[in-house]
């Protein structure tokens, strides 16, 4: 169990997006034909009886080619998808295609209208039949600030639209482990209010199972996923931005073909999910397979300062046994691509200083006054090739990591101060890139 719902995990963390803006026109050149590609190109132009198609590329996912290979009916020979626009008497419009290939090379199978001019995306899954998989497409029309989500069959003969519906963030995932896939459609934009919607084959049917209502203060997607949250509960997390600049967290519990809002207090978080940003968003911070929230708090010393000066801690809420725990406390630096988890100890006794005129974060233990640090526990510096850093050079400083042009140090102070001070060897673990 705990397997399967790790690897949904992971394909939902993996499927999440964030917000593109829709743009006009393709600013791509296509790119030059493969010889594969050109016997598909040619198959389409025997099919239609003319050169003069232009073929089209998704825009964003996995697969950005005009042919899209995928074995649809899994038996072992890919199958071709192909998005083209023709025009014809004046009329221009943008069609897919299937192709299927055979002794004789490929042949154009099936040619179906496009749900929209452009493509924002295509997958693959299993949402009508567990045997096969089904053509998602993402169509999008100039202009419009939503996307149609399509959802099609292929019987080896004809391509059969069994779904379509709005979106501006999908995720595709088996949420109850029956072995079919289920959509996650998330609208946001001008004319209605923000909604995600269950998308779910049913009855013979693909059709919306449950939908909820986003809050109507929303602005945009940060990211959306699906996780278990619980031994028992699995639910779809959407981080949000916004009106106020904030970005929130929204949970909701599925079970199955359900959709059911939960919110802070529901899960005994007396902590409001909004947070300013630069933050962290939801992700399964210590890899035990289920999702924990960011809570932010100011450190200590910083309850006072003005917004844009506070430094936080974030706290990764999970829930186990029916109750909330800290997976894990975490201090970010964001302007230099680090973050450093808490020991245990640190929270409410260790905050960080951080140095004016290089930037260098010292964690030290709060006493009531931000500017002592008679007990300083560790300092992470950042050095650019760059950077004058003659300084330093007498601090016996360990490299943590580097990453372009920035190598990452850490200096432990000597002293011991039981509870609070780490080793080098524990530093090790605490410390990583963002
Ligand atoms: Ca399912
Ligand atoms: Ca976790």
């Amino acid at each position: 169990m705990r397997k399967r719902l790790l690897a949904l995990f992971l394909s939902a963390f993996l499927l999440s997006g964030c917000s593109l803006t829709l743009g006009t026109e393709d600013l791509l050149v296509p790119p030059k034909l493969t010889a594969e590609q050109a016997a598909l190109n040619d198959a389409l132009a025997k099919a239609l009886g003319t050169n003069s198609f232009r073929l089209k590329y998704p825009r964003r996912g996995e697969s950005l080619s005009a042919f899209v290979f995928h074995d649809l009916d899994r038996d072992g020979v890919q199958e071709a998808i192909a998005f083209y626009e023709l025009t014809v008497g004046g009329t221009t419009s943008t069609w897919m295609s299937v192709l299927a290939k055979d002794e004789g090379g490929w042949k154009s199978i099936y040619d179906i209208p496009g749900g929209g001019s452009e493509i924002d995306a295509v997958a693959f899954a299993p949402v009508s039949d567990e045997e096969a998989d089904n053509i998602i497409v993402g169509w999008s029309v100039p202009g419009q600030d939503y996307y149609t989500a399509s959802i099609y069959s292929f019987d080896g003969k004809s391509v059969e639209t069994l779904f379509s519906g709005d979106y501006s963030e999908w995720l595709i995932t088996d949420v109850d482990g029956d072995a079919l896939s289920e959509l996650f459609l998330c609208t946001l934009n001008a004319a209605r209010p923000a909604v995600v919607r269950l998308v779910k084959y049913r009855n013979g049917t693909v059709s919306v199972a449950d939908e909820l209502p986003l809050p109507s203060a929303m602005t945009g997607f940060e990211q959306i996923l699906f996780g278990p949250l619980t031994e028992s509960l699995s639910a779809f997390l959407a981080d949000i931005n916004l009106s106020g600049g904030q970005v929130s967290t929204v949970i909701a519990i599925v079970d199955r073909s359900t959709l059911e809002s939960i919110s802070e207090e529901d899960l005994g978080i007396y902590v409001s999910f909004d947070r300013l940003p630069p933050t962290l968003n939801c992700r399964d911070i210590n890899g035990d397979g289920f999702v924990e929230i960011p809570v932010n708090y100011p450190l200590p010393g910083y309850e006072e300062f003005d917004e844009v000066e506070k430094l936080y801690l974030t706290d990764f809420m999970g829930i186990r046994d029916g109750s909330l725990f800290t997976a894990m406390s975490v201090a970010v630096n964001f302007a230099e691509g680090y973050l450093v988890q808490f020991p245990k100890e640190w929270p409410n006794g260790v905050t960080v200083r951080q140095q004016s005129d290089t930037g260098e974060w010292r964690f030290v233990l709060y006493n009531g006054d931000l500017e002592d640090s008679s007990v300083e526990l560790l300092r992470i510096k950042v050095v650019s090739p760059a950077d004058y850093q003659d300084k330093f050079d007498t601090l016996p400083y360990q490299k943590l990591a580097s990453k372009g042009t920035k190598e990452y140090y850490g200096y432990i102070p000597p002293g011991d101060y039981p509870g609070y001070s780490i080793t080098y060897e524990e530093l090790a673990g605490l410390f990583s890139l963002l």
